[in-house]
């Protein structure tokens, strides 16, 4: 028997969009995205750092399809930073839907770090917005607390944990992704792309049970 991995005082859980437009029922609802709930509250209790991320978007946000006249939701359109695809309005700040599902249970969650709330950037990233050069300044917040590998889970692998895994390894995090903490959107191929890059970067993905109690 194998203990796996136990998380120590250097690793942070990055608890990404656990939000409830991106569970069913929500705008912008993720495949069976409230069954990682569960798996991540247990997840979450072995680890004495957690960071929760909260995609929180101000009304008429340029990642909107609404904002733009004849686009369509999962389109991709052109802006500034280059490709954005268009998603239905989502977690709109301060609505019942960008608010964090009643039964997320991380009591000792140190950080809620909110993201997307330029109207014109998009932030899949919770280190970079999608302009992929205004910092949020999660890698700082990490760095002076002494962390040194990121663990993520969440909403969705192929956007938001996918990106914001490729940045914690990019600015030096040792990084692993949770895959079975996850759930996709699956927009042209999305998830397989994030696997190829992870595969890329070296970002390890891990099932739950490969992570021990540290107790
Ligand atoms: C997300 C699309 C738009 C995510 C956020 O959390 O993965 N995806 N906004
Ligand atoms: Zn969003």
């Amino acid at each position: 028997m194998t203990q796996g991995l136990i998380p120590g005082s250097g690793d942070v859980l990055l608890v990404v969009d656990i939000q409830n437009d991106f569970c069913p029922g929500g705008r912008l609802a993720v495949p069976r995205g409230d069954e990682v709930v569960p798996v991540i509250n247990r997840l979450a209790a072995r680890f004495a750092h957690v960071v929760l991320t909260q995609d929180w978007h101000p009304p008429g946000h340029l990642s909107f399809a609404s904002s733009h006249p004849d686009a369509r939701p999962f389109e991709t359109i052109d802006v500034e930073y280059g490709a954005q695809i268009l998603w239905p309005d989502h977690c709109v700040q301060g609505t019942r839907g960008a608010a964090f599902r009643d039964d997320l249970d991380i009591p000792h969650a140190q950080l809620v770090l909110r993201k997307g709330y330029h109207p014109t950037i998009d932030s899949y990233s919770a280190f970079y917005e999608n302009d992929r050069r205004t910092p949020t300044g999660l890698a700082s917040y990490l760095r002076e607390r002494g962390m040194r590998r990121v663990f993520l889970a969440g909403l969705a692998f192929d956007f938001c944990v996918r990106y914001s895994a490729e940045d914690a390894r990019r600015v030096g995090f040792e990084t692993v992704v949770i895959e079975d903490a996850c759930r996709s959107i699956d927009v042209d191929g999305s998830a397989q792309a994030a696997r190829a890059r992870f595969d890329e970067l070296g970002i390890a993905c891990l099932p739950a049970a490969a992570i021990g109690d540290p107790r």
